[in-house]
């Protein structure tokens, strides 16, 4: 029984944490309204939604005047609105297990974000966009420690020092996942939950991108795992028919031709660990 129908999520198409909510959303069977916002046109800047996310950023949930920022938090919030299937294990070490995914998301998306904005977004802005339209799109991000990243990621690239500390955060979660998933099918035990939610749009991401030699050779656990998540209704409906086909297969064309250069800093990275 949903307790608290209807909720709002303003969500973005092929945003990674909204696809993680919208994957939740499935899972959990519950009806809500989508307000989804085009990123690329900035509508996360307009006064009305930074009054409801003062970061500018998506996924937002809105339940009455309960308003709840950070997707792992919706995650857990949308658990507690319907009895049918609980995300959230019963076992105390499955609990710890799956807080623990939900809290290194935050590292986890940072990753994401560089490397998705050091490679194929910031090829895109750099042909699309003058000097003083990249500042003034820059200038609109509220948060100046996001602003700052995106500055250094759009002139630096894949030689942003960011890349090397987001490197060393994706190679602690696939070891991570690998342990796990030598422990069971899926990363909290033998039963999907919550903790697979939270990370499967960002191995989604990277995939698309092409860059899944990250984990494929060292960390072979980890693309059964991914496949046995696309054969899930939830995947279908939160993630797949998020992405059109044309954005994906550019993704992926556009992505490749950056894996160069980002094996190179993988390597590096692997050799001096
Ligand atoms: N830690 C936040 C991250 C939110 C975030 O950065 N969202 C991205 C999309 S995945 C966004 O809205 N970016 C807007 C922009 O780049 O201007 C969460 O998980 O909710």
């Amino acid at each position: 029984m949903n307790k608290h129908d209807p909720i709002t999520l303003y969500h973005g198409r092929t945003s990674v944490c909204s696809a993680k909510v919208r994957v939740g959303l499935v899972e959990k069977g519950l009806e809500w309204n989508s307000e989804l916002l085009d990123l690329k046109a900035g509508e996360q800047f307009d006064p009305a939604y930074l009054a409801l996310n003062p970061n500018g950023v998506v996924p937002t949930l809105v339940d009455g005047d309960l308003v709840v920022l950070e997707s792992s938090l919706i995650l857990e919030y949308i658990d507690s609105l319907s009895d049918r299937n609980p995300l959230m294990p019963t076992d105390p070490k499955a609990i710890v297990a799956t807080r623990h995914w939900l809290l290194k998301c935050l590292d986890i998306h940072a990753a994401i974000n560089t490397l998705t904005y050091a490679t194929i977004q910031r090829s895109s802005i750099l042909a699309t966009k003058k000097p003083d339209q990249i500042a003034a799109m820059i200038a609109r991000i509220p948060n100046p420690k996001a602003a700052a990243k995106r500055r250094d990621i759009i002139d630096n690239g894949l030689e942003s020092a960011h890349v090397d500390g987001d490197l060393h955060a994706l190679f602690n979660t696939f070891t991570e996942m690998s342990a796990a998933l030598g422990r069971g099918k899926w990363l909290a035990g033998e039963r999907h939950s919550m903790a697979d939610i939270a990370l499967i749009a960002y191995i989604d991401r990277l995939d698309r991108l092409g860059f899944d030699a990250l984990w494929s050779g060292r960390f072979p656990e980890i693309s059964p795992w991914l496949e046995a998540y696309r054969q899930r209704q939830s995947y279908l409906d939160a993630i797949e028919a998020f992405s059109p086909a044309d954005v994906t297969a550019k993704m992926r064309t556009q992505g490749s031709a950056h894996w160069p250069r980002l094996e190179q800093k993988w390597q590096a990275y692997l050799q001096n660990r």
